[in-house]
């Protein structure tokens, strides 16, 4: 059954992979599943036929057959329990690799999230100076204990997971805050996924979109 999920008719990052249809690109890429992309205006994404599938207007969502589904924790999870590769078989190593993706969503992501809405949308605002060490510690405080809890392992808990999938691309939206190489274990773990070649295509996928290059 054919997978299609949506993305940005053209991404606002022009194709750096931080839109979320790149974590469901790359879980796609990982379980060796082939998909196919409708791309989206802005416009489009507040029509009805759009709503009908995300009811907040966004992307990206997934459909297989009769399956229709929203927010890129389910998608990931959804892929990862349907195809081998993402989730460890053993029951116990499987509650602990989801638990780590709702870490990423749910405890990581957050400040991550409000330190970029205080870089792009409050930059001009008269208290963005006093406020923006708040939350840029906010994240320092989250990215500690990761640290720490990672160590000098590869993966956050045995092989590589869905765990990590989107632990990384969460992580990744850091980069050009500079806060994430204050932490060189995070930023070494960053770069193993981004070497995977599940993520590499899944990269170069969506760089095509944004930018008109066919990948390589
Ligand atoms: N919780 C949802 C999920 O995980 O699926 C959040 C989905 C979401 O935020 N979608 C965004 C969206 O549709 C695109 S990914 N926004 C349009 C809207 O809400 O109207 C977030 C995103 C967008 C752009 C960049 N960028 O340019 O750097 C990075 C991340």
């Amino acid at each position: 059954m054919t997978i299609i999920i949506t993305a940005f008719e053209r991404s606002p990052d022009g194709g750096k992979g931080l839109a979320r249809d790149t974590r469901v690109r790359w879980a796609l890429e990982e379980v060796g599943q082939p998909y196919e992309v409708r791309r989206l205006s802005f416009h489009a994404m507040k029509e009805p036929a759009h709503l009908a599938l995300h009811p907040f207007g966004q992307i990206p969502t997934y459909e297989e057959g009769d399956l229709a589904l929203f927010e890129t924790g389910a998608i990931v999870l959804h892929i990862a329990e349907r195809h081998a590769g993402l989730l460890p078989d053993d029951a116990n190593a499987r509650a602990r690799a989801t638990a780590w993706m709702f870490a990423a969503l749910n405890t990581v992501e957050p400040p991550i999230l409000e330190l970029a809405t205080a870089r792009l949308l409050e930059g001009d605002k008269p208290w963005n100076k006093e406020r923006m060490p708040l939350v840029e510690d906010r994240v320092r405080d989250r990215l500690n204990l990761l640290s720490a809890r990672l160590g000098d392992a590869d993966w956050l808990d045995g092989a590589f997971s869905a765990g990590d999938l989107m632990m990384v691309s969460v992580l990744l939206r850091l980069r050009s805050s500079g806060i994430l190489d204050e932490f060189p274990n995070l930023a070494a773990y960053v770069a193993r996924g981004e070497a995977r070649p599940a993520y590499r295509r899944a990269f170069a996928a969506q760089l095509a979109v944004n930018t008109g290059k066919r990948p390589s």
